[in-house]
């Protein structure tokens, strides 16, 4: 990422590739859209969708988990007639240019790549293949996380190409919310502006008091007990009745819905509740129930996206919310508050100058060690300014599996040295496989490995 922020070159640069797919659609058979399987993704995935048909185009999609290298994938979906009549949109998926470029190069079809994600090549700009429009704003100084979702870049773009697709800037509106993690007034540049833009257009509501995403869509003994952003110690994961004897001594009725409550209510609540989480947050007019929630129908998109992709395919164009993904929805967030509470009240932790290590046994299961490191970072439930080091011992693999977790503070201390490049240390001094980006990542290691790490982490940080 460059530093220096470049909006104009950017916009140009989009504007570039706007002009050349209005004026070559009429020429193409086909459309062919693959985007990531997350709720970012699946926004994405509906706007180009939404533009195709508008368009008239024939199209088809695919969804990416980035589990396979890119030319196992695409085997399978690039057609044998390898014919200029066609065309590729990729969204969201990762800008792994270095894998990419060898197989465009190859092809006749055009491909536009739309995505928020570092640039994973040292190739620059102007040795391209011809058929490749890439349009990422990392290149230009933007920060994937902080200044542009794939929905905003995705929503940018086609709605240059199409106005009409502002009434569908409600996707737009889930992605945000699902790649922020912060309440709605806490966005910045284009997120920002693309959220004031359909606020403008009313084409959903901007509300403003207490956030507990997660939980949003439910009565405040619900919110206080199953909101993950902020996760709020005291609170969640904790039992019925002593929410409502707390909710009781400071006069609140726990069946009031979260959105109902007045503001004085709010006040009261934060004061003796002891947290402070007041700020605004996105409903969308045309869903209902908990679906009218933009980031709890963002969270249920990134958990199916997880247990059942064709769910989360069809959920987005749906109004109300299935009995099924309500059931899949609470069984994630309860054992999320749960794990959050175990791990902030019983987990022994073992800290270095730059490092924390949370050795679990059986106290949270293995395939709840991701999200739990990533909620317990986002909350900064340990000190932001180390990174977190959180697994055990995996059972089939006799080998130590560890989720790697750094906060922004960390990375700001650390001149932006994040978790890829301290797994890449770690890789080259003790063995083990793993990857990540920035802030998240993984790796295993053998269990030797394991305690020499723990030794030897501030050396590599
Ligand atoms: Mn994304």
């Amino acid at each position: 990422m460059n530093n220096k922020q470049d909006r104009y070159t950017f916009l140009n640069e989009l504007d570039n590739a706007v002009n050349l797919f209005s004026d070559l659609s009429d020429s193409f058979n086909k459309v062919i859209s693959i985007s990531h399987n997350d709720a970012d993704g699946i926004s994405c995935l509906q706007i180009i969708q939404n533009l195709l048909y508008r368009m008239n185009l024939d199209y088809d999609y695919f969804i990416y988990n980035r589990s396979v290298s890119w030319r196992n994938y695409l085997e399978g979906i690039l057609s044998r007639s390898n014919n200029d009549k066609m065309a590729y949109i990729f969204t969201d998926v990762g800008s792994n240019l270095s894998e990419l470029i060898p197989i465009i190069e190859q092809r006749n079809e055009l491909f536009f790549i739309l995505d928020h994600h570092e640039v994973e090549s040292n190739k620059n700009k102007d040795s391209h293949p011809e058929n490749l429009i890439f349009i990422n704003p990392t290149l230009y100084g933007f920060d994937g996380l902080d200044h542009i979702a794939g929905a905003t870049l995705t929503y940018m773009f086609a709605r240059n190409i199409n106005p009409q697709i502002m009434k569908h800037g409600w996707l737009a509106i889930i992605g945000i919310a699902g790649d922020s993690l912060k309440s709605m007034d806490q966005l910045q540049s284009f997120n920002q502006e693309v959220y004031q833009e359909l606020l403008n257009e009313e084409v959903f509501e901007d509300k403003e008091g207490l956030i507990l995403f997660g939980g949003m869509n439910d009565s405040i003994l619900n919110g206080l007990k199953y909101s993950i952003l902020p996760y709020i110690p005291g609170f969640g994961g904790e039992s019925t009745t002593k929410i409502e004897t707390f909710l009781e001594s400071v006069n609140v009725d726990p069946k009031k819905n979260v959105k109902d409550l007045t503001s004085a209510e709010i006040e009261r609540i934060q004061e003796h509740g002891g947290f402070n989480s007041y700020g605004n947050y996105a409903m969308l007019p045309q869903k209902k129930g908990m679906l009218s929630f933009a980031f709890e129908h963002a969270l249920l998109l990134n958990i199916l996206c997880f247990k059942n992709i064709s769910a989360a395919v069809s959920i987005i164009q749906l109004q109300n919310i299935t009995r099924y993904a309500k059931k899949i929805y609470w069984e994630y967030i309860s054992n999320l508050v749960s794990n959050l509470k175990v791990l902030s009240n019983q987990l022994s932790r073992y800290e270095t100058e730059n490092a924390i290590f949370i050795k679990i046994k059986n106290e949270i299961p293995p395939s709840n060690w991701s999200d739990t490191a990533s909620f317990s970072t986002v909350n900064e439930l340990l000190d932001p300014y180390k990174v977190l080091f959180l697994g055990g011992l995996e059972q089939k693999s006799h080998t130590i599996k560890l989720s790697i977790r750094c906060t922004r503070k960390f990375l700001k201390k650390n001149n932006y040295v994040g978790v890829n490049k301290i797994i890449h240390n770690i890789k080259e001094e003790l063995g083990g496989t793993g990857g990540g980006h920035k802030l998240a990542g993984g790796i295993r290691l053998s269990i030797p490995s394991y305690k020499r790490l723990k030794k030897k982490i501030d050396q590599y940080i």
